[in-house]
């Protein structure tokens, strides 16, 4: 079919494109280290803030001086630190480019949005944040912008979609927990999420107690790469969607292929998933014969039907798409097994700095006992069904007393001035990173490291890998 060799001709390019966008989108100099040690694909390639002002968040409003929220209206390269723990009661927008959220910076139990959160911005970090949201909406989302990685976030409890990121181009989602999601009035939906996005990486992301769309492939989605991930007890549906063309809303210019790699993920049916979609990795989909997306399957490892993780095709449902030979070549990550990562995964991934909240603690024993505890086998209707927002301690945030972002005891340590504050994004090493940015990523601001070596690229401040 005609379009299928247009499809495999596109493929090829699929590795080096993704590299050439940079912060603008206008250069072809990628920038030199990815947005932190550990930032992996197509949205590990932004600055973020690098460079730019520090903002303590210093207080829970949902707006005002001090607020997360005005640290995000704030223009021009910012790093947002956190001098407070606890639940921010409403939503968080935003809407100016080149931002990073630092969550993991937060003294106590760590950060949770009650409420949603929107990512209408170009260049945009957001590390170990929750957000489990009160109302309708989708908990986390974004379209038609560039340049984002979400890690290490936690989001749940939306009657839309739980976490919604697609039509973007050049994103990443790494290590997030996607769970929980609630019904709309009448009764429908509980979805994890729409994704898809032109040149994009998702891994070691878990996605658990959701009814269905884990994940809805995005129609015209482009290029995109889905390893590593652990997928438990959805309920009539597992993944779907991929459709080579877009319907309805449209970015611009459209795309009009979808590739999907899902490689080396783990799928375990859990007490609410249907008998008859418990062995179901895929199921694309297809608004007509010219509408077909390209899919490739391999190294799954589906829980309780050895020949399906043998045979990865068993489990792709319908005739409506094209399969792929071979993977598209995207930019690699540190890939593990399905078995392994699965361990990984639930020993790491969400919000697990500064410390995991006790619903992810429960999630992830859940998953790791098969089992569920509330709503309907797990499925849920409302927060109520789960207790609701659990109470976050906070903390007295360490002394800085220049407000650069760097503690004085910090800088002492590493001979910097606890009394200047223009000495936050200088690179005293000279190793990519500013010295603010060595005290957000937990390395040594006068040791220099070549991250631009793939092995040294890992997380600095979790052995994400280590089982
Ligand atoms: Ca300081
Ligand atoms: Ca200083
Ligand atoms: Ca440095
Ligand atoms: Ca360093």
């Amino acid at each position: 079919m005609k379009f299928k060799t247009t499809l495999i001709a596109l493929l090829t390019l699929g590795g080096p494109m993704g590299l050439l966008s940079n912060a603008t989108g206008d250069e072809a100099k990628p920038a030199s280290v990815a947005a932190f040690p550990g930032a992996e694909g197509y949205g590990s390639m932004t600055p973020g803030g690098r460079g730019g002002q520090v903002i303590a968040v210093t207080n829970l409003d949902a707006k005002g001086p001090g607020s997360l929220q005005a640290a995000c209206d704030a223009k021009g390269a910012r790093i947002v630190v956190f001098n407070v723990s606890g639940t921010i009661d409403g939503d968080v927008k935003i809407k100016n480019d080149f931002i990073t959220i630092a969550g993991q910076t937060a003294p106590g139990d760590g950060i949770t949005i009650k409420g949603n959160l929107a990512i209408d911005a170009n260049d945009v970090v957001i590390r170990y944040v929750r957000v489990r949201t009160d109302h309708e909406g989708d908990a986390l989302g974004g379209r038609y912008r560039k340049n984002i990685i979400v890690d290490h976030v936690s989001a749940s409890w939306s009657s839309d979609e739980v976490f919604s990121l697609y039509h973007n181009e050049n994103v990443t989602i790494q290590w997030c927990m996607i769970t929980e999601a609630c019904a709309k009035a009448d009764g429908s939906h509980r979805f994890g999420g729409i994704w898809g996005n032109h040149y994009s990486t998702y891994h070691h992301n878990l996605l658990a107690h959701n009814d269905s769309r884990n994940p809805r492939w995005a129609s015209g989605c482009g290029f995109n790469d889905y390893r590593n991930n652990v997928l438990y007890n959805w309920g009539y549906q597992s993944s779907y969607g991929g459709e080579a063309h877009q319907k309805g809303d449209r970015r611009t210019p459209p795309i009009e292929f979808s590739a999907i790699n899902m490689i080396a993920n783990y799928y375990k049916p859990g007490p609410a998933t249907r008998t008859d979609v418990k062995d179901c990795i895929a199921s694309p989909s297809s608004r007509g014969d010219d509408d077909f997306g390209g899919w490739h399957v391999a190294e799954n490892y589906v829980d309780g039907f050895p020949e399906v993780t043998t045979d990865n095709w068993l489990g792709v449902k319908g005739k409506t798409f094209h399969s792929l030979p071979a993977a598209w070549e995207a930019m690699p990550i540190h890939q593990q097994s399905a078995k392994d990562a699965y361990l990984s995964v639930l020993e790491h991934a969400g919000c697990s700095l500064p410390k995991r909240d006790s619903i992810d603690a429960r999630i992830t024993e859940e998953v790791r006992n098969g089992t569920a505890t509330h709503g309907n086998n797990g499925i849920i209707t409302t927060q109520d069904d789960v207790g609701g927002w659990p109470e976050l301690q906070s903390a007295e945030a360490p002394l800085d007393s220049d407000g650069d972002g760097m503690p004085d005891d910090w800088e002492k340590k590493f001979g910097l001035n606890a009394n200047a504050a223009d000495d936050n994004s200088s690179d005293k090493d000279g190793d990519g990173y500013t010295n603010v940015e060595e005290y957000l990523n937990g390395t040594d601001p006068t040791e220099f490291i070549d991250y631009t070596k793939r092995e040294n690229n890992i997380n600095s401040l979790e052995s994400s890998h280590g089982k």
